[in-house]
Protein backbone atom coordinates (compact mmCIF):
# COMPACT_ATOMS: atom_id res chain seq x y z
CA UNK A 1 0.00 0.00 0.00
CA UNK A 2 1.39 3.14 -1.02
CA UNK A 3 2.30 5.60 1.96
CA UNK A 4 -0.63 8.30 2.82
CA UNK A 5 0.89 11.62 1.84
CA UNK A 6 4.00 10.57 0.71
CA UNK A 7 5.46 11.69 -3.19
CA UNK A 8 4.51 8.98 -5.10
CA UNK A 9 7.45 7.35 -8.01
CA UNK A 10 7.25 4.74 -10.49
CA UNK A 11 10.13 2.65 -10.80
CA UNK A 12 10.27 0.85 -14.33
CA UNK A 13 13.16 -2.27 -14.33
CA UNK A 14 13.89 -4.34 -11.13
CA UNK A 15 16.98 -5.56 -12.35
CA UNK A 16 19.90 -5.65 -9.55
CA UNK A 17 20.18 -1.78 -9.90
CA UNK A 18 16.18 -0.64 -10.09
CA UNK A 19 15.66 -2.42 -6.58
CA UNK A 20 18.32 -0.61 -5.16
CA UNK A 21 17.06 2.95 -6.05
CA UNK A 22 13.58 1.88 -5.15
CA UNK A 23 14.79 0.30 -2.63
CA UNK A 24 16.37 3.61 -1.45
CA UNK A 25 13.24 5.26 -1.76
CA UNK A 26 11.06 2.96 0.08
CA UNK A 27 13.98 3.31 3.06
CA UNK A 28 13.19 6.81 3.55
CA UNK A 29 9.08 6.50 3.17
CA UNK A 30 8.36 7.65 -0.55
CA UNK A 31 5.60 6.00 -2.25
CA UNK A 32 6.76 3.65 -4.62
CA UNK A 33 4.89 1.70 -7.72
CA UNK A 34 7.21 -0.67 -9.24
CA UNK A 35 6.41 -2.65 -12.79
CA UNK A 36 9.08 -5.16 -14.10
CA UNK A 37 8.68 -6.61 -17.96
CA UNK A 38 9.47 -10.24 -16.28
CA UNK A 39 7.18 -10.58 -13.40
CA UNK A 40 8.42 -12.01 -10.19
CA UNK A 41 10.98 -9.41 -9.16
CA UNK A 42 8.87 -7.13 -6.71
CA UNK A 43 7.86 -9.41 -3.46
CA UNK A 44 10.95 -8.29 -1.72
CA UNK A 45 10.24 -4.59 -2.48
CA UNK A 46 6.28 -5.17 -2.12
CA UNK A 47 7.46 -6.56 1.66
CA UNK A 48 8.90 -3.04 2.29
CA UNK A 49 5.48 -1.18 1.29
CA UNK A 50 5.68 -0.91 -2.75
CA UNK A 51 3.09 -1.43 -4.86
CA UNK A 52 3.20 -3.54 -8.03
CA UNK A 53 1.78 -1.85 -10.78
CA UNK A 54 -0.33 -4.45 -12.89
CA UNK A 55 0.25 -3.58 -16.33
CA UNK A 56 3.53 -0.52 -17.54
CA UNK A 57 0.46 1.72 -18.50
CA UNK A 58 -0.69 1.92 -15.05
CA UNK A 59 2.75 2.25 -13.86
CA UNK A 60 3.05 5.50 -16.10
CA UNK A 61 -0.22 6.45 -14.30
CA UNK A 62 0.35 6.44 -11.06
CA UNK A 63 3.15 8.59 -10.42
CA UNK A 64 4.63 12.39 -11.65
CA UNK A 65 7.94 10.84 -11.53
CA UNK A 66 8.86 8.00 -13.09
CA UNK A 67 12.22 6.50 -12.86
CA UNK A 68 13.43 4.19 -15.75
CA UNK A 69 16.02 1.46 -15.51
CA UNK A 70 16.46 -0.50 -18.10
CA UNK A 71 18.79 -2.43 -19.97
CA UNK A 72 19.56 -0.21 -22.67
CA UNK A 73 18.07 2.07 -25.45
CA UNK A 74 16.26 -0.43 -27.20
CA UNK A 75 14.42 -1.62 -24.34
CA UNK A 76 13.72 2.24 -23.29
CA UNK A 77 12.30 2.58 -26.85
CA UNK A 78 10.22 -0.72 -26.76
CA UNK A 79 8.80 0.11 -23.40
CA UNK A 80 8.40 4.42 -23.26
CA UNK A 81 8.33 5.38 -27.10
CA UNK A 82 4.67 4.19 -27.97
CA UNK A 83 3.26 6.07 -24.38
CA UNK A 84 4.41 9.62 -25.26
CA UNK A 85 0.44 10.23 -23.95
CA UNK A 86 0.65 8.69 -20.27
CA UNK A 87 4.08 10.45 -19.71
CA UNK A 88 3.11 13.42 -21.11
CA UNK A 89 3.69 16.05 -18.39
CA UNK A 90 5.27 13.93 -16.11
CA UNK A 91 9.08 13.52 -14.81
CA UNK A 92 11.36 10.57 -17.20
CA UNK A 93 14.55 10.43 -14.84
CA UNK A 94 16.23 7.95 -17.14
CA UNK A 95 19.13 5.96 -15.68
CA UNK A 96 19.60 2.83 -17.94
CA UNK A 97 23.09 3.34 -19.94
CA UNK A 98 22.73 4.72 -23.24
CA UNK A 99 25.54 6.05 -24.82
CA UNK A 100 25.52 10.09 -25.39
CA UNK A 101 23.28 10.46 -28.92
CA UNK A 102 21.24 7.60 -27.45
CA UNK A 103 20.71 9.96 -24.64
CA UNK A 104 20.16 12.73 -26.93
CA UNK A 105 17.73 10.66 -28.92
CA UNK A 106 15.55 10.09 -25.95
CA UNK A 107 16.02 13.75 -24.68
CA UNK A 108 14.62 14.63 -28.07
CA UNK A 109 11.76 12.27 -28.11
CA UNK A 110 11.03 13.96 -24.33
CA UNK A 111 11.31 17.47 -26.12
CA UNK A 112 8.67 16.45 -28.81
CA UNK A 113 6.33 15.14 -26.30
CA UNK A 114 6.09 17.24 -23.17
CA UNK A 115 7.94 14.83 -21.17
CA UNK A 116 10.20 16.41 -18.65
CA UNK A 117 13.61 14.32 -18.98
CA UNK A 118 16.77 13.77 -16.94
CA UNK A 119 19.16 11.96 -18.06
CA UNK A 120 21.26 9.92 -15.49
CA UNK A 121 24.53 7.60 -15.34
CA UNK A 122 25.24 5.74 -12.44
CA UNK A 123 28.85 5.91 -10.99
CA UNK A 124 27.76 2.93 -8.53
CA UNK A 125 27.27 -0.62 -8.22
CA UNK A 126 23.81 -1.57 -7.07
CA UNK A 127 25.35 -2.23 -3.24
CA UNK A 128 27.08 1.18 -3.35
CA UNK A 129 23.37 2.78 -3.72
CA UNK A 130 22.74 5.22 -0.86
CA UNK A 131 26.27 4.79 0.68
CA UNK A 132 29.52 6.77 0.11
CA UNK A 133 31.17 7.05 -2.77
CA UNK A 134 27.83 6.74 -4.47
CA UNK A 135 27.69 9.13 -7.81
CA UNK A 136 25.21 9.84 -9.89
CA UNK A 137 25.82 12.27 -13.15
CA UNK A 138 22.90 14.09 -14.81
CA UNK A 139 22.12 16.12 -17.42
CA UNK A 140 18.88 17.33 -19.02
CA UNK A 141 15.94 19.76 -17.68
CA UNK A 142 17.78 21.61 -14.80
CA UNK A 143 14.58 22.28 -13.51
CA UNK A 144 13.52 19.02 -12.83
CA UNK A 145 17.29 18.37 -11.41
CA UNK A 146 16.41 20.37 -9.13
CA UNK A 147 13.22 19.90 -8.30
CA UNK A 148 13.69 16.25 -7.92
CA UNK A 149 16.89 16.55 -5.51
CA UNK A 150 15.40 14.90 -2.47
CA UNK A 151 15.27 11.74 -4.60
CA UNK A 152 18.08 12.09 -6.43
CA UNK A 153 20.22 12.65 -3.40
CA UNK A 154 18.71 8.98 -2.10
CA UNK A 155 21.34 7.54 -4.30
CA UNK A 156 24.46 9.58 -4.03
CA UNK A 157 25.81 12.08 -4.73
CA UNK A 158 24.09 14.10 -7.33
CA UNK A 159 26.11 15.76 -9.74
CA UNK A 160 24.44 18.13 -12.36
CA UNK A 161 26.34 18.76 -16.13
CA UNK A 162 24.26 20.90 -18.34
CA UNK A 163 20.81 20.67 -20.53
CA UNK A 164 22.51 18.72 -23.44
CA UNK A 165 20.68 15.21 -22.96
CA UNK A 166 24.13 13.41 -23.32
CA UNK A 167 26.60 15.24 -21.46
CA UNK A 168 25.84 12.49 -18.17
CA UNK A 169 26.66 9.66 -20.73
CA UNK A 170 29.91 11.53 -22.23
CA UNK A 171 30.88 12.01 -18.14
CA UNK A 172 29.81 7.94 -17.37
CA UNK A 173 31.90 6.23 -20.50
CA UNK A 174 34.73 8.84 -19.95
CA UNK A 175 35.12 7.66 -16.09
CA UNK A 176 34.60 4.11 -17.45
CA UNK A 177 36.99 4.35 -19.92
CA UNK A 178 39.72 5.16 -17.47
CA UNK A 179 38.29 1.82 -15.08
CA UNK A 180 38.22 -0.36 -17.71
CA UNK A 181 41.77 -0.09 -19.12
CA UNK A 182 43.13 0.37 -15.78
CA UNK A 183 41.60 -3.18 -14.94
CA UNK A 184 43.26 -4.30 -18.51
CA UNK A 185 46.89 -3.24 -16.90
CA UNK A 186 45.96 -4.90 -14.09
CA UNK A 187 44.63 -8.35 -15.52
CA UNK A 188 48.30 -7.92 -17.77
CA UNK A 189 50.26 -7.69 -14.29
CA UNK A 190 48.27 -10.78 -13.16
CA UNK A 191 49.25 -12.65 -16.21
CA UNK A 192 53.15 -11.84 -16.44
CA UNK A 193 53.69 -13.09 -12.61
CA UNK A 194 50.73 -16.11 -13.05
CA UNK A 195 53.06 -17.42 -15.56
CA UNK A 196 55.17 -18.36 -12.58
CA UNK A 197 52.29 -19.46 -10.65
CA UNK A 198 51.59 -16.25 -8.81
CA UNK A 199 47.44 -16.30 -7.54
CA UNK A 200 46.22 -13.05 -9.06
CA UNK A 201 44.48 -12.48 -5.23
CA UNK A 202 48.39 -12.76 -4.26
CA UNK A 203 49.27 -10.24 -7.07
CA UNK A 204 46.25 -7.88 -6.07
CA UNK A 205 47.00 -7.91 -2.19
CA UNK A 206 50.44 -6.25 -3.05
CA UNK A 207 49.70 -4.56 -6.11
CA UNK A 208 46.68 -2.85 -5.03
CA UNK A 209 48.64 0.23 -2.48
CA UNK A 210 50.53 1.04 -5.24
CA UNK A 211 48.09 1.71 -7.90
CA UNK A 212 45.49 2.93 -5.38
CA UNK A 213 48.61 5.77 -4.54
CA UNK A 214 49.12 6.18 -8.25
CA UNK A 215 45.20 7.30 -8.24
CA UNK A 216 46.52 10.76 -5.89
CA UNK A 217 48.98 12.02 -9.09
CA UNK A 218 45.88 12.63 -11.17
CA UNK A 219 44.87 16.14 -10.69
CA UNK A 220 48.81 16.93 -11.11
CA UNK A 221 48.39 15.11 -14.17
CA UNK A 222 45.55 16.95 -15.46
CA UNK A 223 46.84 20.40 -14.57
CA UNK A 224 49.69 19.20 -16.99
CA UNK A 225 46.77 18.60 -19.46
CA UNK A 226 45.10 21.65 -18.84
CA UNK A 227 48.57 23.94 -18.69
CA UNK A 228 48.61 22.82 -22.96
CA UNK A 229 52.54 22.86 -22.24
CA UNK A 230 54.23 18.92 -21.53
CA UNK A 231 58.02 20.73 -20.32
CA UNK A 232 57.37 21.05 -16.66
CA UNK A 233 60.27 18.67 -15.81
CA UNK A 234 57.93 15.53 -14.89
CA UNK A 235 59.10 12.43 -16.25
CA UNK A 236 59.83 12.08 -19.88
CA UNK A 237 58.48 9.91 -22.37
CA UNK A 238 61.95 8.71 -23.17
CA UNK A 239 62.47 8.00 -19.37
CA UNK A 240 58.75 6.47 -19.73
CA UNK A 241 59.54 3.74 -22.43
CA UNK A 242 57.83 0.94 -21.70
CA UNK A 243 59.56 -1.35 -23.96
CA UNK A 244 60.91 -3.01 -20.80
CA UNK A 245 57.39 -4.29 -19.98
CA UNK A 246 56.15 -5.70 -23.06
CA UNK A 247 59.72 -7.68 -23.66
CA UNK A 248 58.75 -9.03 -20.17
CA UNK A 249 55.45 -10.42 -20.84
CA UNK A 250 56.70 -11.62 -24.48
CA UNK A 251 59.00 -14.00 -22.50
CA UNK A 252 56.84 -15.15 -19.91
CA UNK A 253 54.66 -16.46 -22.73
CA UNK A 254 52.05 -13.31 -21.85
CA UNK A 255 50.15 -11.40 -24.64
CA UNK A 256 51.30 -7.60 -23.65
CA UNK A 257 48.64 -6.03 -25.57
CA UNK A 258 47.55 -3.37 -22.18
CA UNK A 259 50.79 -2.51 -21.96
CA UNK A 260 51.63 -1.91 -25.93
CA UNK A 261 49.02 0.52 -26.15
CA UNK A 262 50.33 2.59 -24.27
CA UNK A 263 53.71 2.12 -25.33
CA UNK A 264 52.11 3.00 -28.79
CA UNK A 265 50.61 5.97 -27.56
CA UNK A 266 54.60 7.41 -26.54
CA UNK A 267 56.63 5.90 -29.59
CA UNK A 268 54.32 8.43 -31.53
CA UNK A 269 55.16 11.23 -30.25
CA UNK A 270 58.71 10.66 -29.38
CA UNK A 271 59.11 9.74 -33.17
CA UNK A 272 57.19 13.09 -33.61
CA UNK A 273 60.41 14.51 -31.71
CA UNK A 274 58.91 15.29 -28.15
CA UNK A 275 60.59 12.43 -26.27
CA UNK A 276 62.10 15.28 -23.64
CA UNK A 277 58.66 16.51 -23.11
CA UNK A 278 56.51 15.00 -19.92
CA UNK A 279 54.80 11.52 -19.95
CA UNK A 280 51.22 13.28 -20.06
CA UNK A 281 52.36 14.51 -23.76
CA UNK A 282 50.58 11.15 -24.86
CA UNK A 283 47.14 12.79 -24.04
CA UNK A 284 47.83 14.85 -27.49
CA UNK A 285 47.52 10.70 -28.87
CA UNK A 286 43.92 10.76 -28.00
CA UNK A 287 43.21 14.40 -29.71
CA UNK A 288 45.09 13.26 -33.19
CA UNK A 289 47.66 16.31 -32.07
CA UNK A 290 51.06 15.93 -32.59
CA UNK A 291 51.63 19.80 -32.08
N1 LIG B 1 24.59 -3.17 -12.11
C1 LIG B 1 25.57 -2.28 -12.18
O1 LIG B 1 26.55 -2.35 -11.45
C2 LIG B 1 25.56 -1.15 -13.19
C3 LIG B 1 26.03 0.14 -12.60
C4 LIG B 1 26.02 1.27 -13.60
C5 LIG B 1 24.69 1.38 -14.31
N2 LIG B 1 24.27 0.09 -14.82
C6 LIG B 1 23.14 0.18 -15.75
O2 LIG B 1 21.88 0.12 -15.11
C7 LIG B 1 20.94 -0.48 -15.99
C8 LIG B 1 20.26 -1.65 -15.28
O3 LIG B 1 21.27 -2.49 -14.79
P1 LIG B 1 20.92 -3.72 -13.83
O4 LIG B 1 22.13 -4.00 -13.02
O5 LIG B 1 19.67 -3.49 -13.09
O6 LIG B 1 20.75 -4.87 -14.94
P2 LIG B 1 19.96 -6.25 -14.85
O7 LIG B 1 20.02 -6.79 -13.47
O8 LIG B 1 20.51 -7.08 -15.95
O9 LIG B 1 18.46 -5.84 -15.17
C9 LIG B 1 18.08 -5.35 -16.43
C10 LIG B 1 16.68 -4.82 -16.34
O10 LIG B 1 16.30 -4.35 -17.63
C11 LIG B 1 15.07 -5.00 -17.97
N3 LIG B 1 14.95 -5.12 -19.40
C12 LIG B 1 15.85 -5.62 -20.27
N4 LIG B 1 15.35 -5.55 -21.53
C13 LIG B 1 14.13 -5.00 -21.44
C14 LIG B 1 13.12 -4.67 -22.38
N5 LIG B 1 13.29 -4.86 -23.69
N6 LIG B 1 11.99 -4.12 -21.91
C15 LIG B 1 11.80 -3.90 -20.58
N7 LIG B 1 12.70 -4.20 -19.64
C16 LIG B 1 13.86 -4.74 -20.07
C17 LIG B 1 15.13 -6.33 -17.27
O11 LIG B 1 13.82 -6.85 -17.21
P3 LIG B 1 13.55 -8.45 -17.19
O12 LIG B 1 14.60 -9.08 -18.07
O13 LIG B 1 13.65 -8.87 -15.77
O14 LIG B 1 12.21 -8.58 -17.76
C18 LIG B 1 15.69 -5.91 -15.92
O15 LIG B 1 14.69 -5.35 -15.12
C19 LIG B 1 21.71 -0.93 -17.24
O16 LIG B 1 21.54 0.02 -18.27
C20 LIG B 1 23.14 -0.96 -16.74
O17 LIG B 1 24.08 -0.75 -17.78
C21 LIG B 1 24.19 -0.95 -13.84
Amino acid sequence: MNTTGAKQYAFLGLGNMGRALAGAALAEGRGVTVWNRTPGKSAELEERGAVAAESLEDALRSSPVVVACLFDLASVEEQLFGHADLLRGRVLVNLTTTNPEESRKIGRWAAENGVRYLDGGIMATPGMIGREGSQILYSGEEAVFEEERDLLDLWGESRYFGSDAGLASLWDLAILAGMYVMYAGFFQGAAMVGSEGVKAVDFAAIAQPFLRSMTEFLPVQAQVIDSGSYEHGGQSLEFSDLGKMVRAADDQGVSPRAVQMVQDLLREQIDAGFGHEDFERIFEGFRGGNQ
